[in-house]
């Protein structure tokens, strides 16, 4: 049940090969090279700031994107999926090239795992390591369960933590997070909105090694700019660093397992602050930092998915957008509507502080998710027949709702896996090897229950509940019209 990616230009169907098989993913080429728009407004606050050091790659790697059980397989300018000959490779870095693990990628977010022959084997193995091996670690390697990360209780678990805080004319702040009258949790507008262009127009230039990429495994909107880079071949392109995933007292932070190797920075208020010594904010991932400038570009995911898909072609080993300009339109309006209810949904009804935001909050979230799995009864993905940036959106939360919402957040009127479109939607993308390598449950897990005093004093982050995103998804039975 293979096809292959053979060309990096125009429409290429993966799928399985049998007779009257149908294909299970296409990547269509062509995008008019426009950044798309679509955050929440807010001004350009970029100012150069003062500090260096080396840039570090992590090479491109041919590989295998998986789609999943009873799906395709892509091989080629994607990413470092689990096929036996490309286990292993991660790059080159500094000239050297590293190895890194060999384990395909198998979270179930439960102890051992697996079961039938479609299913990963029981993860083992764990995070940590030097930058490359960090990757590596992260995104390759097999998850032990999460009580294998007690021991590192010390390392992470800040008994210190406030809730949250944000810079102030360039002064770390403690605060709570912002609701409005009513008690409804308000995201604030992300500041830093440069955008990359293929011609250098915007006075950022596509180029290679030129940008690195700060994230963390935990978030969903950081998620979304990780799994792009996967799809679309950029590891070799844009260097990553990823960050501690539990929140320390100033908001996200470094640590020996997960160091700033690029500019040695303890904390990612210090880079807010090396790009505007006056910004007042958040500070938040993901956040595309320009090492030429040595300021941020942009730390909006949404607009940082779109450039990384449409503006680095010149260097992607991977061509086919996830957003090819026919389609641009509805896959705006698409994840357009995601956010308010899906995406910061989750938020608004976890971070709710009245009984009447949370209901609101929550009872929205559940109607749209209604909503989607409806939808996805005859789509195989949110915009058609093809993944998109869309499905990229819908997915980051998804795979957060069972282990993490549904409880940390209330949204409990239902889990994922109890949808009949949206829990085998869901597996078949995790199956699809960048979303599974970008996707880490201890990360996940330790950053929220461990992040957020207020809504889990105790910091305990619980053992389950048990997933089982390898069970076979049945996707490839779903034809769009
Ligand atoms: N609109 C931003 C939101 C990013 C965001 O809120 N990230 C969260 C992580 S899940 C964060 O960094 N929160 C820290 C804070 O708000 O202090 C985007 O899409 O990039």
């Amino acid at each position: 049940m293979r096809g292959a990616l053979t060309a990096a230009m125009g429409a290429v169907r993966v799928g399985p090969t049998g007779p009257g098989a149908a294909p299970s993913l296409e990547l269509r080429g062509g995008n008019d090279g426009r950044v798309g728009g679509g955050g929440a407004p807010g001004d350009d606050g970029r100012v150069p700031g003062g500090c260096g050091g080396p840039t570090r790659l992590s090479a491109g790697r041919a590989a295998t994107l998986r789609t999943g059980a009873g799906g395709g397989v892509l091989r080629g300018a994607l990413d470092g999926g689990p096929e036996p000959a490309m286990r292993g490779v991660l790059g080159v870095c500094d000239g050297r090239t590293d190895t890194g693990p060999t384990a395909p990628g198998g979270a179930t977010g439960r102890r051992g795992g697996g079961g039938g022959s479609e299913r990963a084997p029981p993860s083992r193995g764990g995070v940590g390591g030097s930058f490359l091996g960090e990757l590596g670690s992260s995104l390759m390697q097999d998850h032990e369960p999460i009580t294998s990360f007690r021991g590192l209780d010390s390392e992470s678990a800040r008994a210190d933590i406030r809730e949250m805080g944000r810079l102030i004319d360039g002064r770390w702040t403690s605060d709570e997070l912002e609701t409005d009258d009513h008690g409804r949790f308000l995201r604030e507008a992300t500041l830093f909105r440069g955008s990359v262009t293929r011609d250098g127009s915007s006075g950022f230039q596509a180029a290679r090694g030129r940008y690195h990429l700060y994230a963390s495994l935990a978030c969903p909107w950081a998620q979304r700019t990780l799994i792009l880079r996967e799809l679309k071949g950029l590891t070799g392109v844009i260097s990553l660093n990823l960050t501690d995933p539990v929140l320390s007292d100033k908001s996200w932070c470094f640590s020996e397992r997960y160091p700033d190797e690029l500019n040695g920075a303890s904390h990612l208020a210090d880079l807010y602050v090396k790009a505007n010594p006056r910004y007042t904010g958040r500070v938040t991932v993901p956040v595309l930092w320009d090492t030429r400038e040595k300021s941020i570009v942009s730390n909006e995911s949404r607009e940082i998915l779109r450039m990384l898909d449409c503006e680095f072609d010149d260097f992607a080993e991977n061509a086919q957008s996830l957003c090819p300009s026919e389609q641009r339109a509805e896959i705006d309006a698409t994840i357009d509507a995601l956010y308010a209810p899906v995406n910061d949904g989750v938020y608004r009804s976890g971070f709710a502080k009245s009984q009447t935001a949370y209901e609101e909050a929550v009872r929205a979230l559940f109607e749209a998710l209604d909503a989607y799995d409806l939808r996805l009864r005859d789509r195989r993905y949110l915009c058609g027949p093809t993944l998109s940036e869309a499905d990229i959106c819908l997915y980051t939360t998804l795979v957060r709702f069972d282990p993490v919402y549904h409880y940390h957040f209330k949204c409990n009127l239902r889990r994922i896996s109890e949808y009949a479109s949206l829990g085998p939607y869901l597996r078949e993308l995790y199956q699809i090897s960048a979303f599974r390598r970008t996707t880490d449950f201890e990360h996940i897990k330790r950053h929220y229950y461990m992040s957020h005093p207020s809504l889990n004093p105790s910091r305990i982050v619980p053992e389950g509940p048990p997933l089982d995103l390898d069970a076979p998804h049945g996707r490839e039975r779903v034809v769009s019209p």
